[in-house]
Protein backbone atom coordinates (compact mmCIF):
# COMPACT_ATOMS: atom_id res chain seq x y z
CA UNK A 1 0.00 0.00 0.00
CA UNK A 2 1.46 3.34 -0.99
CA UNK A 3 -0.20 6.84 0.01
CA UNK A 4 -0.01 10.18 -1.89
CA UNK A 5 -0.87 13.35 -1.13
CA UNK A 6 -1.37 15.70 -4.10
CA UNK A 7 -1.47 19.53 -4.88
CA UNK A 8 -0.37 20.52 -1.55
CA UNK A 9 -0.62 24.10 -0.95
CA UNK A 10 -2.53 26.58 0.51
CA UNK A 11 -1.24 29.67 -0.83
CA UNK A 12 -2.75 28.92 -4.65
CA UNK A 13 -6.16 27.84 -3.02
CA UNK A 14 -5.33 24.35 -4.23
CA UNK A 15 -5.95 21.15 -2.57
CA UNK A 16 -4.72 21.10 0.98
CA UNK A 17 -5.41 17.74 2.12
CA UNK A 18 -6.63 15.11 -0.18
CA UNK A 19 -5.16 12.30 0.04
CA UNK A 20 -4.96 8.96 -1.96
CA UNK A 21 -4.80 5.80 -0.13
CA UNK A 22 -3.78 2.43 -1.96
CA UNK A 23 -2.91 4.25 -5.53
CA UNK A 24 -0.12 2.03 -6.96
CA UNK A 25 3.46 2.87 -6.98
CA UNK A 26 3.54 3.32 -10.83
CA UNK A 27 0.13 6.11 -10.90
CA UNK A 28 2.86 7.96 -8.04
CA UNK A 29 5.81 8.12 -10.37
CA UNK A 30 3.75 9.04 -13.34
CA UNK A 31 1.37 11.55 -11.63
CA UNK A 32 -0.83 11.73 -15.11
CA UNK A 33 -3.87 12.84 -13.99
CA UNK A 34 -5.48 8.69 -15.18
CA UNK A 35 -2.77 7.17 -14.15
CA UNK A 36 -3.14 7.93 -10.59
CA UNK A 37 -6.10 5.76 -9.80
CA UNK A 38 -6.89 5.28 -5.68
CA UNK A 39 -9.32 3.19 -3.87
CA UNK A 40 -9.59 5.62 -1.12
CA UNK A 41 -9.26 9.54 -1.17
CA UNK A 42 -10.31 11.58 1.39
CA UNK A 43 -11.04 15.28 1.40
CA UNK A 44 -10.59 17.88 4.10
CA UNK A 45 -9.58 20.86 2.81
CA UNK A 46 -10.61 24.94 2.19
CA UNK A 47 -14.76 24.22 2.17
CA UNK A 48 -15.26 26.97 -0.83
CA UNK A 49 -12.40 23.86 -2.84
CA UNK A 50 -14.87 20.94 -2.18
CA UNK A 51 -16.82 20.88 -5.83
CA UNK A 52 -13.74 21.54 -7.49
CA UNK A 53 -11.45 18.75 -5.62
CA UNK A 54 -14.84 16.49 -6.09
CA UNK A 55 -14.50 17.20 -10.12
CA UNK A 56 -10.91 16.20 -9.96
CA UNK A 57 -10.72 13.32 -8.00
CA UNK A 58 -13.79 11.17 -9.11
CA UNK A 59 -12.41 10.10 -12.15
CA UNK A 60 -9.64 9.33 -10.32
CA UNK A 61 -11.18 6.35 -7.77
CA UNK A 62 -11.05 3.16 -9.31
CA UNK A 63 -14.90 1.58 -9.75
CA UNK A 64 -15.76 0.64 -6.25
CA UNK A 65 -13.01 2.75 -4.37
CA UNK A 66 -14.26 5.36 -1.50
CA UNK A 67 -14.56 9.25 -1.81
CA UNK A 68 -14.66 10.53 1.67
CA UNK A 69 -15.68 14.22 2.82
CA UNK A 70 -15.26 15.72 6.24
CA UNK A 71 -17.47 18.51 7.89
CA UNK A 72 -20.21 18.05 5.25
CA UNK A 73 -22.89 19.26 8.15
CA UNK A 74 -20.57 21.95 9.26
CA UNK A 75 -21.87 21.88 13.23
CA UNK A 76 -25.43 21.72 11.93
CA UNK A 77 -25.01 25.49 9.96
CA UNK A 78 -26.34 23.30 6.62
CA UNK A 79 -29.60 23.52 7.59
CA UNK A 80 -29.83 26.53 9.30
CA UNK A 81 -31.10 28.87 6.51
CA UNK A 82 -29.93 31.99 7.99
CA UNK A 83 -26.14 31.01 7.94
CA UNK A 84 -24.95 32.27 4.77
CA UNK A 85 -21.61 32.61 5.24
CA UNK A 86 -19.12 31.02 2.16
CA UNK A 87 -17.92 27.95 3.83
CA UNK A 88 -21.60 26.82 4.79
CA UNK A 89 -23.10 27.91 1.10
CA UNK A 90 -20.03 25.84 -0.65
CA UNK A 91 -20.55 22.84 1.92
CA UNK A 92 -24.48 22.84 1.09
CA UNK A 93 -23.36 22.78 -3.20
CA UNK A 94 -21.26 20.34 -2.33
CA UNK A 95 -23.78 18.40 -0.98
CA UNK A 96 -26.39 18.89 -3.30
CA UNK A 97 -23.74 17.80 -6.15
CA UNK A 98 -22.61 15.05 -4.89
CA UNK A 99 -26.09 13.93 -3.92
CA UNK A 100 -26.78 14.14 -7.83
CA UNK A 101 -23.61 12.86 -9.00
CA UNK A 102 -24.64 9.13 -10.47
CA UNK A 103 -20.87 8.17 -10.78
CA UNK A 104 -21.21 7.60 -6.97
CA UNK A 105 -23.96 5.90 -4.29
CA UNK A 106 -23.16 8.08 -1.31
CA UNK A 107 -24.46 7.85 2.69
CA UNK A 108 -23.63 10.58 4.77
CA UNK A 109 -23.01 9.78 8.20
CA UNK A 110 -24.51 12.37 10.91
CA UNK A 111 -21.91 11.40 13.38
CA UNK A 112 -18.69 13.74 13.98
CA UNK A 113 -19.09 16.82 11.94
CA UNK A 114 -20.80 14.91 9.07
CA UNK A 115 -19.27 12.83 6.76
CA UNK A 116 -19.40 11.80 3.20
CA UNK A 117 -19.06 8.04 2.32
CA UNK A 118 -19.06 7.70 -1.78
CA UNK A 119 -18.49 4.54 -3.37
CA UNK A 120 -17.62 4.59 -7.22
CA UNK A 121 -19.80 2.83 -9.65
CA1 LIG B 1 -12.07 18.51 8.88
Amino acid sequence: MATAAIGVSSSNNRLTSAVYNDVDADGIKDSGEAALKGTKVFIDADKPGYAAYWAELVPRVRPGGLLLADNVLWSGQITDPGVTDANTTALRAFNDLVACDDRVETVVLTAFDGLTIARRR
